[in-house]
């Protein structure tokens, strides 16, 4: 019997990602729910923030370690649970794979998280329109390189990487979620737009997906 717990909210794109690890290494798993919907803000909560004093999610509990951020999370499973490596072998593949992971974790979402839009609007006195074209500057300039990158055949295949999903496909997939959500025009982005939809026959990314999570809110 798994010991893991992941605090996760179905529409948080860092979650989305860990629940991909989870799935494609087919890891048990126990979920906590944490509904971010403002107003709500259970990731303000004391009995959260004494967990995480970040008050972000995703976080795994594992026999005593507690452990927020996705990327720190996603190394810790990749290097206890051995099956389905996320990574590839060849040195310069995993290098081109980490700068795709860091391009979306580094240079993408953090300018788009909650906390960022809800200071936009609170402090910066940011409309609704303003907070839009923001979040879709920042997607749009990060996507512009991924996709350029993702044009380069030698690493690309019918994933990110080759012809399976792995690491940088774990973090495309969620972004793309949130792009489409956010009204993003995809048009142009090809390679995006093709590896993204191949992820979407696979079972894991099936299971993972935002709207198959049991605190989904329909
Ligand atoms: N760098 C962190 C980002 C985590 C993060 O931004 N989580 C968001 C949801 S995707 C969150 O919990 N936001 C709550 C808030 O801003 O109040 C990671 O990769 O885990």
């Amino acid at each position: 019997v798994s010991a893991l717990e992941l605090y996760s909210y179905y529409r948080s794109s860092s979650s989305f990602r860990v629940r991909l690890a989870l799935a494609l290494k087919n890891i048990e798993c126990r979920y906590r729910y944490i509904n971010l919907r403002p107003g709500v803000d259970e990731q303000q909560a004391e009995d959260f923030t004494h967990l995480n004093p970040q008050g972000r999610v995703p976080l795994l509990v594992d026999n005593g370690l507690v452990l927020s951020q996705s990327s720190a999370i996603i190394e810790y499973l990749e290097e206890t649970y051995p099956q389905y490596p996320l990574l590839p072998v060849d040195k310069k593949r995993r290098a081109r794979v980490r700068q795709l992971v860091n391009i979306i974790a580094c240079d993408i979402q953090p300018l788009n998280n909650l906390a960022v839009l809800n200071y936009l609007r609170d402090k910066q006195r940011a409309d609704e329109n303003g907070v839009k074209h923001w979040y879709q500057h920042w997607i749009t300039q990060g996507f512009n390189a991924v996709e350029s990158l993702l044009q380069d055949a030698f690493y690309t295949g019918e994933f990110c990487c080759e012809d399976s999903p792995g690491l940088a496909d774990i973090y495309l997939v969620p972004q793309v979620w949130n792009a489409r959500r956010f009204g993003v025009s995809l048009d142009g982005y090809d390679k995006i737009t093709q590896i993204d939809a191949a992820c979407q026959t696979i079972p894991a990314f099936i299971t993972a997906m935002p709207e198959n999570q049991a605190d989904a809110l329909g």
